[in-house]
């Protein structure tokens, strides 16, 4: 069964970027990935989508045709999505089997010494259709996933007729949470898409690198948000709030309201920032239920010996290649995991809003070291290379016959 992740979110929540940074990221993890577009609005996303509702639907084709306004138009497009199924299952159908026929050669960063160049080498993983990963980017409405029931439909059609497996990813603003009511709003918003998608669901605080940046205290840790503790600290906040006070007690029950369904807590994301990524991928995968191809096979292992320690042995054949990167892991990979361990909410706040400064400087220096890693690991690939090439042509002058012997040999 292939997987996936349906990103949505209210506009500008950053869905595009993040469906870009993510498909970046899982191609550099070697994961099978593939993009889809089905916001009729993005006719220049920044990636290459494998299938993109433009091709059946364009957002202008329903305004002129029906002489629609832009949200009416957009959906219309997913209404228009919904009754051509078979053309979205066929599309994807045909780019999940390209992906199998052809899967790309190994990331640099899985395969450093470019093995797969190399006589012999190991060939690019094969990959099938149960590790396909496929990642969904949607329009900004947020009534897509709060009671219209076109992308709901659109959703179970594809779980029943291509066996996928799928999580919504729901990202929404962190600088929410600077305001006790936009912060009430966002628990309410994400707590209708959890009930309308019935999907496992991953909310998430996006921009969180923007919160320091603010210039503005949250009220509480950066946790009490996250986890949606007691939401009864809110009440005085809100009644503070000028623009609430007749609303005392519809705030007290909606925070009750939210509080005993108990479902909505948040990740957070900063997408250029690789662990953040990570530990969101992560999270992901746990919903999903996903191992990755690239985690049995080819991710170098948590083990701790030194990369400049393992350099030491002898590289005389493809079998002491891979022992050589089971022993040496990436510096990320080694301080990202395990999951539990990887930036809590405590290192969240610290890094992002409490000492952004400090953590850009210890950031900076850590990203010094993998740089002198990785350029240890070229020069050592080079020598090696140089070495190998060497001994290749002392082989094959060796086996040529020079004219004199050839000469002497004859009868
Ligand atoms: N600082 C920062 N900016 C971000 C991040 N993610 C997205 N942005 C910015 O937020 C803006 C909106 O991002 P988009 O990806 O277009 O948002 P979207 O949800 O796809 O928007 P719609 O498709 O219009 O609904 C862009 O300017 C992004 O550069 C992030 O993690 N950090
Ligand atoms: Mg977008």
């Amino acid at each position: 069964m292939p997987v996936g992740q349906v990103v949505i979110g209210p506009p500008g929540s950053g869905k595009t970027t993040y469906v870009w940074g993510l498909y970046q990221f899982l191609t550099a993890l070697g994961r099978p990935v593939l993009v889809v577009n089905l916001d009729p609005a993005a006719n220049q996303p920044p990636y290459e989508p494998a299938v993109s509702i433009d091709s059946l639907i364009s957002l202008g084709d329903a305004v002129d045709a029906h002489h629609l306004g832009p949200n009416g138009a957009m959906l219309y497009c997913l209404e228009y999505l919904e009754h051509n199924l078979d053309w979205l299952v066929e599309q994807l159908d045909r780019a999940m089997s390209h992906l199998e026929a052809n899967p790309p050669s190994r990331p640099a960063a899985l395969d450093p010494d470019g093995l797969e160049e190399e006589d012999g080498g190991p060939p690019p993983p094969k990959w099938r259709r149960e590790d396909m990963y496929v990642v969904f980017d949607t329009p900004g409405q947020v009534e897509l996933s709060t009671n219209h029931d076109s992308l709901k439909r659109i959703v179970a059609a594809l779980q029943t007729r291509l066996g996928f497996r799928l999580a919504a990813v729901h990202l929404v603003d962190a600088s929410h949470i600077l305001d006790a009511s936009r912060y009430v709003a966002v628990l309410l918003l994400a707590l209708r898409t959890m009930l309308q998608l019935e999907l496992p669901h991953v909310n998430v605080l996006s921009k969180i690198d923007l919160l320091g940046q603010a210039g503005q205290d949250l009220d509480f840790n950066l946790d009490y948000y996250t986890e949606v503790q007691d939401l009864s600290y809110l009440l005085p906040l809100l009644e503070r709030d000028q623009r609430t006070p007749r609303f005392a007690e519809l705030n007290r029950t909606v925070c009750d309201l939210i509080e005993e369904f108990g479902l909505v807590g948040f990740e957070t994301l900063a997408v250029e920032d690789k662990d953040s990524m990570l530990r969101l991928v992560q999270v992901i995968d746990q919903a999903l239920g996903y191992v990755p191809p690239s985690l049995t096979t080819a991710l170098p292992s948590s083990s701790s010996s030194s990369a400049s320690h393992s350099h030491s042995h002898s590289h005389s054949h493809s079998h002491s290649h891979a022992s050589h990167h089971a022993h040496a892991p990436h510096p990320t990979f080694a301080q990202s995991q395990p999951l539990s361990s990887a930036l809590h909410a405590g290192t969240i706040q610290e890094k992002w809003v409490d000492h952004p400064t400090e953590w850009d400087q210890f950031e900076k220096e850590r990203w010094k070291a993998e740089g002198e890693w990785a350029a240890e690991r070229a020069t050592e690939q080079s020598r090696r290379r140089a070495v190998e090439q060497a001994a290749k042509a002392a082989e094959r002058t060796d086996s040529t016959p020079t004219p004199t012997m050839a000469a002497a040999e004859a009868p």
